[in-house]
C-alpha cells in the first residue's frame, strides 16, 4: 500500500532524515520518501500499518501531519 502524508515543521535535510527514520521505524512499513520542498512523505507499507500509527510516529519525532 501507499500512503502521502503532508508533514508540517520540516525545515532542513536534518528533518527529513529525522521523518524518514520516524516512519522507517515501524513495523510494516518497507520505505519511506521524504520531500523537503513539497512538505510530505510517500510511504510504502503494507496492510496491518494505519493511518493514526504512521500520525503518532510523526507527531513523537516533533512533526505534524496536515493530512
Ligand atoms: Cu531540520
Amino acid at each position: 500500500m501507499k500512503t502521502t502524508l503532508k508533514i508540517d515543521g520540516m525545515s532542513c535535510e536534518h528533518c527529513v532524515r529525522h521523518v524518514t527514520e520516524a516512519l522507517t521505524g515501524i513495523g510494516g512499513v518497507t520505505s519511506a520518501s521524504v520531500n523537503l520542498k513539497k512538505k510530505n512523505a510517500v510511504v510504502e507499507h503494507g496492510e496491518g500499518v494505519t493511518l493514526e500509527t504512521m500520525k503518532a510516529a510523526i507527531t513523537e519525532a516533533g512533526y505534524e501531519v496536515v493530512a
